[in-house]
C-alpha cells in the first residue's frame, strides 16, 4: 500500500463535520454522501459567514467546533470566468484556504481535507498527470489564477502537517458535473455550458449549436457523487502528505462530449465551432491509480451522468418557469 493509507479507518461516526461550501455542487454531494456515516453535518450559509473573513471564521469555528472539516467552498469556474476574473480567483481562494486552514489548526481541529482541481499540475505534464508532477512546470495560462491560489491551499495543508503535525490532506478533482452545478452561459464548466444551450436550441428549433474553441481537447469528466465518495473514502482512510488525484481515466473530446450532450437534450442540429474562444489546455487526464488500488471506483459513467445531470437542469428550470409564473399572476 502506498504512504498514508491507514490499515484501522478513522471513524466518522458521532464527529461533528463542517462541510464548508456545503451550497454548492460539490458540498452538497458531500453531504449526501455523509448522510449514512451517522455524524453531525455542520453547515452555514454564505450570507451568515464569509470565509474570506478571517476573525469571522475564526469565530465561527471556536463556537462551533467541528472535529473534521471538508473544505468545498471555493470561487470556482469554467474557462470563460477564469479569463475574466483572475483577481477575484486569486484573492477569494486564497482567503478561504488560509483562513479555513489556519482556523482548523488554531481550533485544533482533527482532520481537515482541501480541495484542488487537476488544473494545478503543468500543462505539459507527462500523462497520465500524478502528483509528483506538481511545480515541474509552466501553468495553463488561461487557469493560472485558481490554479495557483489552489497550489497555495494545498502547500499550506502540507506546511501545517510538516510543522505542526496536523491531519490535514487534499483531493485533486478532474473536470466535475452533476446536480447542483452553475448554469450560466459565460461563466459554466462546459457540461452546465452546453447543456443549457443545447437545451435552448432544441426549444426554439436552431439548425446548430455553438461550441467554443475548436472541439479537439480531452477531458477527463467526474460525476460529483462519485467525488463525494471519493472524498468520504480519503477522510476515512488517508492521512498523507500527497495530494491525491480523483478521477476518472476516460478521456473525452469536447466535440464528441458536445455531440452526447445535444443527444441528451434531444437537439438534432449540428454543431458550429467557435475558434474566437480559447480551447484550454488540450490534456489533463490524471494518475489516479492510487486511490483506486486503495479501493475507490467511480460508478456512474459519462452517458448516466449526463442524464442525471440534465434530469437536475429540468427541475431547476421548471422551478424557474413557475416562480416567473407565479410572480406575474
Ligand atoms: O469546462 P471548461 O470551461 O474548463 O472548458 P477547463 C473545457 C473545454 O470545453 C474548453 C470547451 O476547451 C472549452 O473551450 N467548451 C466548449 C466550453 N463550449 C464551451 C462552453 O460553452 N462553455 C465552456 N465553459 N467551455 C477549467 C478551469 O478548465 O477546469 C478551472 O478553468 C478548473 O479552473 C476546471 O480547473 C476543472 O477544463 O478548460
Amino acid at each position: 500500500m502506498d504512504e498514508g493509507w491507514l490499515r484501522a479507518p478513522l471513524s466518522l461516526a458521532g464527529k461533528r463535520i463542517w462541510v464548508a461550501g456545503h451550497a454548492g455542487m460539490v458540498g452538497s454531494a458531500v453531504c449526501r454522501a455523509l448522510a449514512g456515516e451517522s455524524c453531525e453535518v455542520l453547515m452555514v450559509s454564505r450570507d451568515r459567514l464569509d470565509l474570506r473573513e478571517q476573525a469571522d471564521v475564526r469565530a465561527w469555528m471556536k463556537a462551533h467546533r467541528p472535529d473534521v472539516i471538508v473544505l468545498a467552498a471555493a470561487r470556482v469556474g469554467g474557462i470563460g470566468a477564469n479569463a475574466a476574473y483572475p483577481a477575484d480567483f486569486y484573492h477569494d481562494n486564497l482567503m478561504i484556504s488560509a483562513n479555513v486552514i489556519h482556523g482548523a489548526y488554531a481550533c485544533g481541529v482533527e482532520k481537515l481535507l482541501f480541495l484542488g482541481s487537476s488544473c494545478i499540475y503543468p500543462k505539459d505534464a507527462d500523462l497520465p498527470i500524478a502528483p509528483d508532477a506538481l511545480l515541474r512546470g509552466v501553468l495553463e495560462p488561461t487557469n493560472e489564477a485558481y490554479a495557483l491560489a489552489k497550489i497555495a491551499g494545498l502547500k499550506m495543508a502540507q506546511a501545517y502537517r510538516a510543522q505542526h503535525g496536523c491531519d490535514f490532506i487534499s483531493a485533486m478533482p478532474c473536470n466535475l458535473y452533476g446536480p447542483g452545478d452553475r448554469y450560466d452561459l459565460r461563466g459554466s464548466h462546459v457540461i452546465p455550458a452546453l447543456m443549457m444551450k443545447a437545451h435552448e436550441a432544441a426549444r426554439r428549433g436552431d439548425d446548430v449549436l455553438s461550441v467554443w474553441g475548436s472541439g479537439a481537447p480531452l477531458r477527463e469528466f467526474l460525476y460529483v457523487d462519485d467525488l463525494a465518495a471519493a472524498l468520504v473514502f480519503l477522510l476515512k482512510y488517508y492521512s498523507g502528505s500527497a495530494p491525491v488525484n480523483v478521477g476518472s481515466g476516460d478521456e473525452i473530446s469536447i466535440g464528441d462530449l458536445a455531440r452526447k450532450v445535444a443527444d441528451v437534450v434531444g437537439f438534432r442540429g449540428g454543431l458550429v465551432f467557435d475558434c474566437s474562444q480559447p480551447d484550454g489546455v488540450y490534456r489533463k487526464v490524471m494518475d489516479s491509480s492510487v486511490i483506486k488500488k486503495a479501493g475507490w471506483l467511480p460508478q456512474i459513467s459519462l452517458d448516466c451522468g449526463l442524464g442525471l445531470a440534465y434530469a437536475d437542469f429540468c427541475q431547476m428550470a421548471f422551478g424557474e418557469i413557475k416562480t416567473a409564473a407565479v410572480a406575474e399572476s
